[in-house]
């Protein structure tokens, strides 16, 4: 999508600190982090939301999960971590293209803000 940043950076048409790609997904630095690791994982194939994907892309989200837990790995933030998918304004999504937040390297709370 031409107006997409995400797709965009998926072009390399707008810088992104890119740390992972396969064919499927890239993963990248938050530019805004909210935590001293903040990635995220996102699909080369645009949705906005997971209302949005079909039945096919199921394996493909799975696979986005899979990589930001290996992900978590290499950061070494295993003692505890956030993956989170803002869905809708009310939510906090600003960005209509489906992406997976990593967070870790500190504490979190619960119930999230
Ligand atoms: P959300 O609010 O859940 O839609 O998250 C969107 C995230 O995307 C937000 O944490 C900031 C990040 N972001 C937005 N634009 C860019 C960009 O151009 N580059 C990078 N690296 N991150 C971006």
């Amino acid at each position: 999508m031409a107006s997409c940043i995400f797709c965009k950076i998926l072009a390399k048409q707008a810088p992104a600190k890119i740390i992972y790609e396969d064919e499927s997904c890239i993963a990248f630095q938050d530019i805004n982090p909210q935590a001293p690791v903040h990635l995220l994982v996102i699909p080369r194939k645009h949705f906005a939301s997971v209302e949005e994907a079909e039945m096919d892309d199921l394996p493909l989200l799975g696979h986005l999960y899979r990589v930001a837990a290996k992900l978590a790995q290499e950061y070494k933030i295993t003692d505890g971590y956030r993956m989170v998918v803002n869905t809708g304004v009310g939510a906090g999504q600003s960005v209509f293209h489906f992406h997976l937040h990593l967070l870790g390297g500190r504490s979190f709370r619960w119930p999230p803000g």
